[in-house]
């Protein structure tokens, strides 16, 4: 039982609750010095960690040994994020623990809930491109594909949310004030990130001769996958000085100065930036971005020599792939690496990079890809500067194009899109919709000179988390009705298809929906006050507040309904809960203004007697991945409803698919995808596509003529300008009114009315109870597709050449 490591086997279906009790027992009084009678909630939750960690660490030792034993292709993913949100409960669902876990707390008397919810959500990203990552790293460990994931520790994640008068205030996030029971400190990996200063030539060579220099210290978090059978790193490196203490202006009594190599250094990694849909061209984020890539090239070459020499045949050994142009940076920096510390000629350099590095795409936002300046880009990275030149040339050459150039350096700035793009041997969008706008709208030159490189990779999530473990009540309904194996192929959830036609099957399904929604009732009455009705229709936007992704809609659409409520308050209305959540980077000031709107009508919505509990809008505060937990499993309706051609391709769409809520959404990103897995049957179609989203926009009255032709959203309109939801300051939305009339970029006036019919028609559909759970039950059953596991075969196979090691 216990093996000679002393850690005991994962596989052994032997592991009892006092058996896992013994070492919880062990780690309270030896490893956090805390007898058990006074012993908080956290030393409950570090103990318990701490024993499912030991778990995790001879599969990760055994992943480890046998990459290496057998010489295997390894993926490195670069992101700067990471969102993987709590891990405890996570680890034990994959190692097949969690209700021995459950029992054995129970046995302290002890509530493994509240133990789970102790744990902070590190929050290392922003948004979709994050999550996307944690659910990349979870299902390359269950897919048995070698891999680490590098990104940055930042000491600070994403600002915590609060609302003052409706307002969002941000607050600091402090993840790291309490001790990180999952990571391995690795002060012996770090690398020294060179940065500014000059380049001279020495003896015809061409020498980097940096003006600052910092540490990148490794810290690494084992990733567990499905059943335990592979573990990855993921490896996040601290910002360390690489002079710790200036002791001669210390001795000088200048103790503040004496600390300001470290408070420099730190500042690197001290904080995530809070917006992932505008780039600012702001020095700290490129030495971020650098640090991040460098470290990473670093180490994987030092892994690479340690049992290869030929640094030519690196792409046989290392895919690299970038997520986004954040760390687009790997081009010119392997280059650098290969040329001036390996001696490798310039042209063998770049084809030995290019035939590791994959570029995703996850934006066509123009505001969002970066271009850096090349006067900062200069300063920060002067030898990469030059490298980028000659790529640039290099590329211009070899593939030239008329009239216009597509190059990287121009107008005086560095554009990491076409770097990337130029860099890689493959090039993906995230959904097919997005992957035929990269070639047609983003790179239509260099798709042109470079046919074939660009390829569609559709996200997917892990079910793992979003299913099974968010979503207990239905997860066991699908084991009861298919038997297991679901979770790591999610295919045989079409097996449930038959099932819909049955009642029984039905009133199950319709039964763990309820008990979800009565649990997020409690919940939310304890956190926003508000007490809704479990049976009214809950109907969720959770995502970040963004003008393209039309909270606003959704909105002004709920005021029209309020409205029409009110106008026959005996009708035979369908009663709803409005749930958003999401939050605004911090400069958005439109975002934040549509924050304050939505808390305003919920204010007046939900203090309304004649419409009572027909309506309520909720909004919790502080959106995260573990609210996002509790939402998803409750929802009936997804909200996806974005002008079309702006979403990438969503992935909180495919999490409600899997847990049952149908979508009512555009055609847009992965919801074009949903729709033909679903069908049209099962899910609320409206509004513009993106070609017709571009024809209108040419139109320069289309706002004026959709409000004028459209008494509701007209209605809507004049009832924010009277200030009827901002009575204490009334004319607070007048910018508002006024943009949407004038400015509509959006298209928010053109989608309003085919939008407030699909509202009424999931009224409609909600009122059959039996359609609309089997509606609800067809998402669940068709949402196969939406596995990341399908989506890491994918990479696997197409852009990074690498094989199971299962
Ligand atoms: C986001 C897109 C989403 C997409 C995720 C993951 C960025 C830059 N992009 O639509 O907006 O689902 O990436 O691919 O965060």
């Amino acid at each position: 039982m216990v093996p000679r490591s002393g850690c005991v086997d994962v596989n052994d279906l032997s592991l009892t609750p006092n058996l896992l009790q013994a070492d919880i027992a062990r780690h309270l009084t030896f490893t956090l010095g805390k007898d058990a009678p006074n012993a908080s909630v956290y030393d409950w939750r570090m103990a318990l960690s701490f024993a499912i960690r030991d778990r995790i660490v001879e599969p990760w030792f055994a992943s480890t040994r046998r990459t290496w034993a057998e010489d295997r292709k390894r993926v490195y993913y670069l992101s700067m994020e990471f969102l993987i949100g709590r891990l405890l409960e996570d680890a034990t669902i994959n190692l097949g623990l969690r209700d021995i876990a459950e029992e054995a707390m129970a046995g302290f008397g002890q509530d493994f809930r509240a133990i789970v919810e102790n744990e902070p959500d590190a929050a290392l990203g922003n948004g979709g491109l994050g999550r996307l990552a944690a659910c990349f790293m979870e299902s390359m460990a269950t897919l048995g594909c070698p891999a680490y994931g590098y990104g940055i520790r930042y000491e600070h994640g994403l600002f915590r949310q609060r609302f003052e008068g409706g307002q969002q205030v941000e607050t600091p996030e402090d993840w790291l004030t309490q001790a990180h029971p999952w990571e391995f400190a690795r002060p012996e990996s770090a690398y020294t990130i060179p940065f500014k200063g000059h380049v001279e030539t020495q003896g015809g060579r061409d020498v980097w001769v940096p003006g600052e220099t910092v540490l990148a210290e490794a810290h690494d978090t084992p990733v567990i996958g499905w059943q335990g059978k592979w573990a990855n790193t993921l490896r996040l490196w601290a910002a360390k000085p690489t002079t710790l203490f200036d002791l001669d202006r210390f001795n000088r009594g200048d103790y503040a100065a004496a600390a300001e190599p470290e408070a420099l250094a730190r500042t690197l990694s001290r904080v995530l930036y809070p917006d992932d849909t505008t780039y600012q061209g702001k020095e700290l984020r490129l030495k971020q971005e650098f640090f991040l890539t460098s470290a990473a090239l670093q180490d994987i070459l030092r892994r690479y020599l340690a049992r290869h020499q030929d640094l030519k045949a690196l792409p046989k050994h290392v895919a690299i792939q970038m997520n986004d142009t954040h760390p687009a940076i790997a081009g010119p920096e392997l280059i650098r690496l290969l040329m001036d510390d390996h001696g490798m000629a310039f042209d063998d350099a770049l084809e030995t990079a290019r035939g590791c590095l994959g570029y995703t795409n996850h934006t066509l936002l123009p505001e969002a890809l970066e271009r850096w300046a090349t006067f900062t880009f200069g300063n920060v990275l002067p030898r990469h500067m030059q490298i980028v030149e000659r790529i640039d040339s290099w590329h211009r050459r070899t593939y030239p194009s008329r009239p216009h150039y597509v190059g990287v350096v121009k107008h005086h700035e560095v554009r990491m899109g076409e770097l990337a793009f130029i860099m890689a041997h493959k090039v993906n969008g995230v959904s097919a919709l997005h992957s035929d706008l990269v070639k047609k709208n983003l790179f239509p030159e260099l798709d042109r000179l470079h046919p074939g490189r660009i390829i569609n990779q559709t996200n997917g999530v892990t079910p793992r988390r979003w299913l099974k473990m968010a979503n207990r009540p239905l997860a066991k309904l699908i084991t009861d009705t298919i038997g297991d194996g679901w979770e790591d192929d999610l295919d045989r959830l079409r097996g449930l298809e038959p099932h819909v036609k049955g009642k029984v099957f039905r009133e199950a399904f319709g039964a763990a929906k309820r008990a979800n929604k009565a649990a997020l009732s409690d919940w939310i009455a304890a956190e926003c006050g508000v007490k809704v009705n479990p049976d009214a229709l809950f109907d969720v936007q959770i995502k970040r507040i963004h003008e393209y992704k039309r909270q606003l809609l959704n909105i002004l659409e709920t005021i029209a309904h309020w409205h029409k409520i009110r106008s026959n308050p005996k009708g035979d209305w369908v009663p709803r809960v409005k749930i958003f959540g999401g939050k605004s980077a911090p400069g958005y000031a439109v975002a934040k203004e549509i924050i304050h709107l939505i808390n305003d009508v919920a204010q007046v919505v939900n203090n309304d007697p004649v419409t009572g509990d027909l309506l309520k809008i909720v909004y919790p505060a502080n959106y995260n991945v573990s609210m996002a937990e509790r939402l998803i499993p409750a929802a009936d309706l997804s909200e996806q409803i974005s002008t079309a051609g702006k979403e990438a391709s969503g992935t909180g769409n495919m999490k409600f698919m899997m847990n049952g809520a149908p979508t009512i959404g555009t055609l847009d990103g992965a919801n074009v995808e949903i729709l033909e897995e679903v069908g049209a049957e099962n899910f609320f179609l409206f509004g513009l596509t993106a070609e017709e989203v571009m024809r209108r926009r040419e139109d320069p009255d289309h706002a004026k003529k959709a409000i004028e032709a459209s008494q509701p959203l007209q209605d809507v309109l004049q009832m924010i300008a009277e200030g009827r939801f901002s009575p204490d300051h009334t004319d607070r939305y007048h910018g508002l009114v006024h943009r949407v009339w004038h400015h509509d970029y959006f298209l928010v006036a053109s989608d309003f009315d085919a939008y407030h019919a699909a509202q009424a028609e999931v009224d409609r559909a909600y009122k059959d109870r039996d359609r609309w759970i089997s509606m609800a039950a067809m998402n669940t059953a068709r949402s196969g597709f939406f596995s990341s596991d399908r989506t890491i075969r994918s990479y696997m196979d197409q852009i990074w050449g690498v094989t199971s090691a299962l």
